[in-house]
């Protein structure tokens, strides 16, 4: 056995998510509930909030569901997204489990967008059926690209799942009307929309037809934002018919403030910046650019060491829906859109892509297993867009949204997450993610099938097998998690050196593999307290307690008190599996001591403080709260210890 310390990672093709199937536990389970509930019931709620209705271009505008707002903006006018996310969940589902009802109903959305579509190529069923003379006239407020980018990846997974390429032409039509009208060339506009999207969209398209133009329009995109001066939205703006109402704060709200390889802090609106940098890192990748991927390290520097929360959520405000200064990091008013969210897994994976480095995978499992995955009830038809650490019960699942982006974008993920569990190229490959699943590869042209038994993320206890039908030369590249403080390993029992044979959190172990080859990976997860950095000023004597990748909070169902009268106590926290509890989690027994609040009784303050009782408290996985009766939650508890 040895290593290949000097192997240079420059692209691990994802495994696609075809080639993963989730075998049993967490995400078979909550892979199934995704296909069986939220891919069909999103669909109803689409047809029952009148979404559908606004594809019949032909027919003259109806009143609007979603009416103009002070600033000029409807909901409506992003629709087409909502279309192009939800075609998108259900092809990926479609691809691993076929099902014609799904199908006739993207095929039923399809012939109404082909038909929408205008002769020139232009797809947009806002403009196309109420306000044709205003298109293109306003990147910086009205999402136009970003519902088209949507589209274009709704086609993209469609034709792959099914082959058929009516959706995609018609997609592509649509992106050869966009490069008519941006570019550098004479004549052309030299914008770019104002909410990221179409970038990575195009860098899809390119992929999958291998036409180099969508992926020189992607790079047009990315290399324009920020670097005109004058600013492209001010010279929109002076053209605009009556001035424009509002400009949504300032160029980093659409972190066009600076051409993207000057930008080195996340700001503005968290979603935006998750689109932008997951194209800039398939920019990158495809062009070998170390200018972007210099960018790239330094904004993902900033997110994880200043703007994230313990939960991998992020954008605290809900003023831009993004974020704010450095450690601002509020509780209970926290914002962290499921979007932004869901949208750094997107740009995680990439990044585990060009540089095979655990910290993007270490975040990518952090913010799936809690902070996106909160996003969606248990039973998987309720949602939140807003995922706080703390509640006093006032936040409710919701059926559907006024601005319905999270489930969708949510659905999209869980359908297609087998693509996020392993990479490879012909010499290498990498797990990133642990999941009861087998994964399928072909490495250097010969099958290679990896199974993996185990009760992640409850248990660290890892079995990998090997199916091959003749050795496969390859270094296996195991994620060894950064919150794993004593991680072993043995191949066909012989112990591995996990130290040495480790390479930026991923632990190569290199030799022929064949049939039988079994690996075994031990990762221990006892409770974690995690303190914050002190400048979290609410976060202050506070911590929070995580067990492997899994965040825990306090949910008052499960107690005799709100969590905001306990207090940590010394002891040991004790975790146990729970099979009857929330769908079946692993829960926390954790020594605290409670407030006693009954001889208050009026008195708001005074000299001493509360009395407090011994006891132990029960907390639970952070992504299963809100899935009982309304009431209090705790992610940072007081620190008594
Ligand atoms: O503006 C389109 C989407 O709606 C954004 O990505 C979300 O933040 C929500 O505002
Ligand atoms: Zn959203």
């Amino acid at each position: 056995m040895q290593t290949t310390e000097t192997t240079h990672f420059r692209r691990l093709k994802p495994v696609p998510h075809t080639s993963v199937a989730f075998t049993d536990g967490f995400w078979a389970e909550r892979t199934r509930i995704n296909r069986e509930t939220t891919i069909p019931t999103q669909f109803q709620r689409l047809e029952e909030e009148g979404f559908i209705e606004v594809l019949d271009v032909d027919q003259p505008p109806k009143p609007l569901v979603r009416p103009i707002n002070e600033y000029g903006l409807s909901m409506q006018m992003f629709f087409d997204s909502d279309f192009g996310k939800w075609i998108e969940a259900a092809s990926y589902s479609l691809a691993t489990h076929p099902d014609p009802e799904i199908e006739a109903k993207i095929d039923f959305l399809v012939d109404k967008l082909d038909h929408a579509q205008l002769a020139d190529g232009y797809l947009n069923t806002w403009f196309i059926r109420r306000d044709p003379e205003k298109r293109w006239t306003n990147l910086r407020d009205w999402h136009e690209m970003y519902s088209m980018g949507h589209l274009l990846e709704g086609a993209v997974a469609y034709y792959q799942a099914t082959g058929k390429r009516r959706f995609l032409d018609v997609m592509i039509r649509c992106v050869d009307h966009i490069a008519t009208v941006f570019g550098r060339e004479p004549g052309k506009r030299r914008g770019y929309d104002a909410h990221e999207e179409i970038e990575l969209a195009l860098v899809k398209l390119f992929r999958a037809t291998g036409e180099s133009r969508f992926l020189d329009l992607a790079r047009y995109f990315i290399d324009e934002r920020g670097a005109q001066n004058p600013h492209y939205f001010d010279e929109e703006a002076k053209e605009f018919p009556g001035g424009k109402p509002f400009n949504f704060g300032t160029y980093e709200y659409s972190q066009s403030h600076k051409p993207v390889r000057e930008q080195d802090e996340v700001v503005g609106h968290a979603v935006r910046a998750m689109y932008l940098y997951s194209a800039m890192a398939d920019l990158a990748a495809e062009d070998d650019d170390a200018s972007l991927k210099a960018a790239l390290d330094k904004l993902w520097r900033h997110l994880t060491s200043r703007q994230l929360y313990v939960t991998g959520g992020m954008g605290p405000a809900v003023e831009n829906e993004g974020f704010t200064r450095s450690f601002d990091l509020p509780n209970e008013t926290a914002y962290a859109e499921t979007c932004a969210a869901v949208s750094l897994v997107f740009w995680g994976h990439r990044m585990a892509g060009i540089d095979l480095d655990a910290r993007f995978a270490d975040h990518m499992e952090l913010v799936l297993h809690n902070g996106a995955l909160s996003g969606v009830s248990l039973a998987g038809d309720a949602y939140f867009y807003e995922n706080p650490l703390e509640s006093h019960g006032q936040h409710r699942r919701w059926r559907w949204h006024y601005c319905p982006c999270c489930p969708t974008n949510l659905a999209r993920l869980v359908a297609s997450l087998g693509g996020y569990v392993a990479s490879h190229d012909d010499e290498n490959v990498a797990i990133h993610l642990y999941a009861a699943s087998t994964i399928d590869l072909e490495v250097a042209g010969r099958a290679l099938r990896l199974t993996q038994q185990t009760a992640y993320p409850w248990d660290g206890d890892i079995r990998i097998t090997v199916e091959a039908d003749a050795p496969v030369p390859a270094t296996l590249w195991l994620r060894i998690p950064g919150w794993c403080r004593d991680a072993t390993a043995s191949v066909n029992g012989a112990p591995v050196d996990v130290a040495a044979l480790t390479r930026k959190g991923y632990l190569g172990i290199r030799r022929d593999w064949a049939a039988d080859d079994e690996i075994r990976l031990h990762l221990a997860m006892p409770v974690e307290a995690l303190h914050a950095h002190p400048d979290v000023g609410m976060d202050a004597d506070r911590v929070a307690l995580k067990r492997g990748p899994v965040l825990y909070c306090v949910e008052e169902a499960d107690n005799a008190a709100p969590p905001q009268h306990m207090r940590l106590a010394a002891g040991e926290a004790k975790a146990a599996f729970d099979a009857g509890k929330l769908g079946g989690v692993v829960t926390l027994a954790v020594p605290a001591t409670i407030d006693r609040t009954a001889d208050w009784q009026d008195t708001l303050y005074r000299p001493r403080p509360a009395e407090t009782v011994a006891g132990t408290i029960t907390a639970i996985p952070y992504f299963a709260w809100a899935n009982r009766e309304p009431g209090a939650m705790l992610v940072w508890l007081r620190d008594g210890r």
